[in-house]
């Protein structure tokens, strides 16, 4: 045995070698690489001529550092992609004028009753000459430029700060709405190219509808959630930057070129629902690097924070971007299937008709193959049904959603499958008419199957249900704790995500497979995707009415006014929501901000242990200095959350310094209110913070103690400053998880 395992592995060793040395003679294979210099220096620079000069140094020879440079960044930020051996990436993170490199990698996009059910109603009190001037760009897979969403009757001028530019390729023209469109498509590892900034998949169409989409009457997903769809900012212009392929897969450098060109071009909030599954190193991540310097130039950045609902699984998990967790809203969607026996089975679903007659053949997989046998056969396995026998029939496949795609190739009328995994149990639409169960429902059909002669069923169209429970976070929605940065709590804050209606593209299909042959302009979708420009275009309503404020202080009014969310309806709590639910309208008005600056955000970096030399190239500030044996750890930055994680079954004492910023009205008086679980002590100094005037600051510190915490466990208190009419919330979280029990 072992010597027949030698023997194949050294073959394999041999087979790889010889094709390696035959396909490029080289010693080494050569692979994109970001090569990233943080912020643009000051004065006149020619970033592509540096980029070449420096790669010469390094691969010895102009021509070949020549053909090696893929693209050059160069209007926000510093940096380039290239092509590099792997010593030659070694050499060039060794350049002082580098701060990190990294390997380019694939990064995926994750009636509105969600806006009336936040309470921002039709009739909200808006400033439309400032939100026609506000531009929220949004990262995705492009936008359908003819969409009703995006017309733009009665739009006055371009707003005469837009920079940018209308480049969407062929066929692609912008208007007085859609203001300006650009794609990337450099770099195909990963995704499919593409020739336009065309939306093929609907995702990006959707995400910039959800922000900032026009009042559309009568928008429906044939007749269901019903109603006027509209964005956040219904006058606001959009600019859409497609990185993302028709299966909304995109690469780091692509991404980078699309942050690159949206800071210069002048938006004014950026929307970016995708991510890379599980954070990485935020000086190795393109939505990190692009949001900070975003932040730079006062741009908040709302991203989200993931569809993969374990503890620990959080994205997008810097300081200086806003990221979004999904919940529910009071409007759910289901679907019955009515079995011959007049017993109804309820699931979550979205079919868009009713199957015109009242009963059909119900069959099961083995009833619908002739060429498999056993397992393959009951799951419907790929390849297994036969046309002739599921025509006119719906087929019970004993699998999850993945028999659906069979089930649909073989033209069967409709299925019936189950579901066994937790957190997908949001209404999604499919290719035929579904019948989604629980694992205990779907037993039961399979008992009628066999307890009957002639099994019928039908599958009704979907009905729209008051869900009374909400809002609840999704269960698919990634949780914190924050495995970057401990101290600090991720997601931020919760938003619309499941079952939300918005425009599409009708170039794609509603289910997203090639065997559904409808085309619609308005669909249902969920995820974190739909959260986060629910969060981007409230941003952007306060943009609209405070113009001046920074990009700190938006990310906090957001989330110190969001509202309480019920922790026993939510097991992991601040984890799960962070600092509530998206309460747009009072993030208008929050009283006191924290306002978190770049020198505060270097500063955490230097906690962190980022090399000087880098934290001054990135903040493009050579004067940056990291203090000498500072005590700061990043629970110390002027952060609207507060949490920690502490060593496990020790006492804990942690302060948590804090200021504020006035911006209620100019005489008033702050008292703090904490509300705390027991076992943890709570205090705050002062407690009373009396403002003269607006834009005043004011300082406080939090100091929380314990007799400690067994491991795997966390505490929850909150921290609410109040002057009789604002509520400035705070949620404090102290945790002691083993990131390697979670990851
Ligand atoms: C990358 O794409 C941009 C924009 O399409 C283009 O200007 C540039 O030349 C491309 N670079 C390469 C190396 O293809
Ligand atoms: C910081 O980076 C510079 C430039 O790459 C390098 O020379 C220096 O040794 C680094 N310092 C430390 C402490 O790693
Ligand atoms: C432009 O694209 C739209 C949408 O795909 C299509 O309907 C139209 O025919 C195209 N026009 C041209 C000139 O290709
Ligand atoms: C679908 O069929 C059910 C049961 O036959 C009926 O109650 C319902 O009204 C129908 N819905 C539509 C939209 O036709
Ligand atoms: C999803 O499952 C959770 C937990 O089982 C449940 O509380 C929630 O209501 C379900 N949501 C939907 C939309 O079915
Ligand atoms: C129903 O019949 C199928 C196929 O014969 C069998 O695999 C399954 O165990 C039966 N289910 C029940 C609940 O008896
Ligand atoms: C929103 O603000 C109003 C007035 O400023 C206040 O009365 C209300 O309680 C706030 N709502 C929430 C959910 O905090
Ligand atoms: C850096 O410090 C020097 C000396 O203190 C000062 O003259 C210069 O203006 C500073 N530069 C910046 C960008 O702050
Ligand atoms: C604000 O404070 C000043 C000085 O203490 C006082 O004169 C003024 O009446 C106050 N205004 C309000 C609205 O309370
Ligand atoms: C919390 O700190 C401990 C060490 O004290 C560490 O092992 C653990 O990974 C940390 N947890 C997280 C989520 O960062
Ligand atoms: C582009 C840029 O500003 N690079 C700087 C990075 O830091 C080194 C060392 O401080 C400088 O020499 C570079 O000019």
């Amino acid at each position: 045995m072992a010597n027949l395992c030698s023997i194949s592995l050294s073959f394999l060793l041999f087979f790889v070698y010889v094709v390696h040395g035959y396909r490029d003679g080289d010693q080494q294979k050569k692979q994109v690489y970001i090569v990233y210099m943080g912020a643009l220096p000051d004065g006149t620079y020619s970033p592509s001529s540096h980029h070449s000069s420096i790669l010469e140094e390094v691969v010895g020879d102009r021509d070949l550092a020549e053909s090696s440079l893929l693209t050059s960044y160069g209007r926000s930020f510093n940096g380039f992609s290239a092509y590099l051996t792997d010593q030659e990436r070694q050499k060039i993170a060794q350049h002082e004028a580098v701060v990190s490199v990294f390997r380019s990698r694939k990064v995926q996009i994750q009636t509105t009753r969600s806006w009336d059910f936040m309470g921002l109603s039709e009739n909200v009190h808006r400033i439309p000459s400032q939100e026609s001037d506000v531009i929220v760009g949004v990262i995705d897979t492009g936008i359908w430029p003819e969409s009703e969403s995006f017309d733009d009757k009665n739009f006055g001028p371009v707003p005469s700060k837009w920079k940018g530019a209308c480049m969407g390729g062929k066929n692609f023209t912008c208007n007085k709405k859609l203001i300006g469109a650009r794609y990337y498509t450099n770099f195909t590892e990963y995704m499919k190219p593409f020739d336009s900034a065309r939306d093929r998949s609907g995702h990006g169409t959707f995400t910039a509808s959800v922000a900032a989409g026009n009042y559309v009457r009568g928008a429906s997903f044939y007749g269901l959630a019903q109603g006027t769809a509209r964005g956040g900012v219904p006058s606001a212009r959009i600019a859409a930057y497609r990185a993302c392929d028709d299966n909304g897969f995109s690469s780091d450098a692509n991404i980078l070129g699309a942050f690159d060109d949206a800071i210069a071009d002048g938006v004014d909030i950026l929307s970016v629902s995708l991510g890379i599954a599980f954070a990485f190193d935020i000086s190795t991540n393109s939505i990190s690097i692009g949001a900070f310097h975003a932040s730079e130039k006062g741009i908040l950045t709302v991203a989200a924070g993931g569809n993969v609902g374990t503890l620990g699984s959080v994205d997008n998990v810097s300081p200086w971007m806003l990221t979004v967790a999904a919940s529910s809203i009071d409007r759910q969607i289901i679907s019955k299937l009515v079995l011959g026996d007049g017993r109804t089975l309820i699931g979550p679903v979205v079919n868009s008709l009713n199957l015109t007659g009242s009963y059909f053949p119900l069959i099961s997989g083995l009833e619908g193959t002739k060429t498999c046998k056993g397992e393959d056969a009951k799951r419907c396995a790929s390849g297994c049904l036969d046309s002739e026998l599921v025509k006119g029939k719906i087929i019970v496949c004993r699998d999850n959603s993945n028999a659906l795609d069979e089930a649909s190739r073989a033209g069967s009328l409709g299925s019936v499958v189950y579901n066994d995994v937790p957190y997908y149990n949001y209404s999604d639409i499919y290719p035929i008419p579904t019948s989604f169960l629980s694992t205990d429902d779907f037993s039961l059909v399979e008992d009628y199957l066999n307890s009957t002669k002639e099994p019928r069923a039908n599958i009704l169209k979907s009905e729209v249900i008051h869900n009374s429970e909400a809002p609840v976070v999704a269960s698919l929605s990634s949780r914190g704790p924050n495995l970057q940065i401990s101290e600090i709590l991720k997601p931020d804050i919760t938003a619309p995500g499941l079952s939300i209606l918005a425009a599409f593209s009708p170039a794609s299909s509603p289910s997203g497979s090639p065997n559904d042959k409808r085309s619609v302009k308005y669909v249902i979708m969920s995820g974190t995707s739909v959260a986060t420009p629910h969060a981007a275009g409230a941003a952007a309503y306060v943009k609209s009415l405070h113009p001046e404020w920074s990009a700190s202080a938006i990310q906090s009014s957001l989330m110190t006014t969001a509202w309480h969310m019920d922790a026993s309806a939510n097991p992991d709590a601040e984890f799960a929501y962070g600092a509530g639910h998206l309460n747009p309208v009072n993030a208008t008005n929050p009283g006191l901000v924290y306002e978190t600056t770049k020198q505060e955000y270097l500063r955490m970096l230097c906690s962190m242990g980022f090399n000087i030399s880098k934290i001054r190239n990135l903040s493009g500030d050579k004067n940056t200095s990291c203090p000498a044996a500072d005590t700061f750890t990043p629970k110390d930055l002027n952060y609207p959350t507060m949490a920690v994680n502490v060593t496990k079954n020790k006492p804990f004492t942690v302060s948590f310094p804090r200021t504020v910023t006035n911006v209620g009205l100019p005489n008033s008086t702050y008292k703090a209110y904490i509300t705390s679980e027991t076992a943890l002590g709570v205090s705050v100094k002062p407690r009373i913070l009396p403002f003269k005037s607006l834009n005043e600051k004011k300082s406080f510190v939090v100091v929380v103690t314990g007799k400690g915490l067994q491991e795997n466990t966390k505490l929850s208190a909150s921290l609410v400053w109040t002057d009789g009419i604002h509520s400035v919330r705070s949620p404090i979280v102290v945790y002691s998880f083993n990131s390697t029990s979670l990851a």
